[in-house]
């Protein structure tokens, strides 16, 4: 009798198996979808995927009878039947296994094709689906397995009882149909069960919440209109060469480089977004989103550089800024003497130290931006405004998700990357690289153009130089340059021969200095050297 009744039990137990399984699979598809890929949620995926293809009858009976809740009464469908699927999975999986892992796995399957097939899906996105079914079958396979064991141990406890009453031994002090083995097995069940599950629930929910939070702020985002700027950028003509595998003269918003500490992209509503300039000011100022509009907008264009950027490397950007004079935000607060340092922070916490005479300096063009060639900053560029100060590497002055600007000093106060290693100032070292022809890749012999870009931020470019097998230097023919915050274009025809050759290239700037020759690592404050690349002819 009591095996009876406890073998029901065990239909029970692993059917929460299952719905446990089922959770840590979305759990973790959630958590890779907001990592990689944010429309690789599998449940929308599945429910995009339903509502496009029911047909229309079905769609105007489902609005007719939810209304605008159409779409909750979907995924609640939805969300139902992932729950009587995760039960039915576990209880296959505990009589029959590996039919539990092989239902999970479909499911994944259907979910990737679901994610796959999207418009415009991440090149990762296949990956939240995959990672959630390994990791939601693998639980699946341990909670079974643990509830196998605590059944075999129960039904072995309960036979010995059975043997042991036909002997006239006194009771045990166990209760009927237990011994201590049961016990155990059932508590590592519990154990796992409660510990996974919990898990689930917790790290489900908040990536869950995160990405909606993070998609209503890409709608808002999507759905701003910035103000036209009262100047833009000119370029003159010249200023782009037409050479292929040359860098753009403006890095498109998708290739640009990025760095910066955030796990998650911090998420930021413009209309609550607000802007706290304080320190050794004469009055605390705070500024909205639409005050910084209101200032009137102007194009700059600015080419940005990491610290972390190797000699070569690809750490380097220029765009189109729209944003407002820093010196400008600086006045309506009025800096007091004695400061010479503006500490800015980010919501995530995230501080620069940047030299206050580069953002009031009237010959230097340090801005907040709210644009990124032609459109909003986007999220990961720092949404809805960030710093951008020419000749200063990113990590001392181009703060993302700007929230506070603290006017202080040096011996008061460090920013987040000075007790980590590199240097509290930091000006960009000038430099010039080589794009084509790329390192490792073959070239045909023949006249063929070496082409790079070389930039040297508030100083300006003046002579690019190129040197083939360690021969003279020969000076390459710059493109028109917009500006001297910009980087400019250089080019150099070169009649290759077959074999290996090398080929060198610095910079001189405007003041008649020479790229620094020697090399030195990225710590404390930027790389040096001149680059020197093997190019193979055949
Ligand atoms: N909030 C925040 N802002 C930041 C950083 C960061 O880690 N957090 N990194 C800085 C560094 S090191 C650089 S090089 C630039 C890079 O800007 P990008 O990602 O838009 O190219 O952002 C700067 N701003
Ligand atoms: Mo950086």
């Amino acid at each position: 009798m009591v095996q009876r009744r406890s073998g029901k039990r065990f239909f029970v137990w692993a059917a929460l198996a299952g719905l446990i399984g089922g959770g840590v699979f979305l759990a973790t598809a959630e958590v890779f979808a907001l990592l990689f890929a944010r429309t690789a949620s599998p449940i929308l995926a599945v429910g995009g995927f339903v509502i496009d293809i029911v047909p229309q009858p079905f769609k105007e009976f489902a609005i007719a009878t939810f209304g605008e809740y159409d779409k909750i009464a979907l995924l609640a469908g939805l969300g139902l039947a992932v729950l009587i699927a995760s039960a039915i999975a576990g209880i296959l999986q505990f009589v029959r296994p590996p039919l539990g892992v092989i239902a999970l796995v479909i499911a994944g399957v259907l979910s990737t094709a679901a994610i796959v097939t999207r418009a415009g899906v991440a090149p990762l996105a296949f990956l939240p689906p995959v990672l959630g079914t390994v990791v939601g079958s693998v639980i699946l396979v341990l909670l079974c397995r643990r509830l196998r064991g605590w059944r075999d141990s129960f039904a072995g406890a309960s036979e010995d009882d059975r043997a042991t009453a036909t002997t006239d031994d006194p009771p045990t002090d166990l209760a009927e149909g237990e011994s201590a083995r049961p016990g155990i097995d059932r508590r590592r069940f519990f154990l796992l069960a409660a510990v996974a599950g919990a898990s689930a629930l917790v790290v489900g929910i908040t990536a869950r919440t995160v990405s909606m939070a993070v998609s209503s702020v890409e709608a808002v985002r999507g759905a701003l209109k910035l103000p036209s700027p009262k100047t833009t950028v000119t370029v003159p003509q010249g200023a782009e060469l037409d050479i292929p595998g040359l860098s753009k003269l403006f890095t498109p918003n998708k290739d640009f480089y990025r760095v910066d500490t955030a796990l998650t992209v911090p998420s930021i509503d413009p209309d609550t977004w607000r802007l706290v300039i304080d320190g050794m000011v004469d009055q605390r100022v705070e500024m909205s989103f639409q005050d910084i509009l209101d200032m009137g907008l102007d194009e700059y264009a600015i080419t940005l550089t990491c610290v972390s950027n190797e000699v070569g490397g690809e750490l380097v950007g220029n765009a189109k800024w729209l944003g407002v004079p820093l010196r400008d935000v600086l006045k309506k607060a009025g800096v007091q003497s004695g400061a010479d340092m503006v500490l800015s922070r980010s919501v995530d916490g995230y501080t620069a130290s940047t030299p206050l005479s580069a953002l009031t300096d009237d010959d230097l063009d340090a801005i907040l931006a709210v644009g990124m060639n032609g459109e909003p900053l986007s999220l990961e560029h720092g949404f809805p405004v960030r710093m951008v100060v020419p000749g200063l590497y990113g990590y001392v002055s181009a703060t993302k998700w700007l929230t506070e600007l603290k006017v202080t000093t040096f011996a008061e106060d460090e920013a987040y990357w000075t007790p980590r290693g590199y240097s509290a100032e930091a000006p960009i070292k000038f430099s010039s690289r080589v794009d084509t022809p790329k390192i490792g890749e073959a070239v045909d012999a023949g006249k063929i153009p070496i082409a790079g870009v070389a930039w040297a931020q508030s100083v300006g470019i003046e002579r690019v130089e190129v040197s083939i097998d360690d021969g003279d230097w020969v000076a390459a023919t710059l493109s028109t340059p917009i500006n001297d915050d910009t980087w400019v274009q250089w080019f150099m025809e070169w009649d290759a021969t077959p074999g290996t050759h090398y080929v060198a290239v610095r910079a001189v700037n405007k003041n008649g200095d020479l790229q620094i020759q020697e090399r030195a690592p990225i710590a404390p404050n930027g790389s040096s050297g001149w680059q020197r690349s093997l190019v193979r002819v055949t």
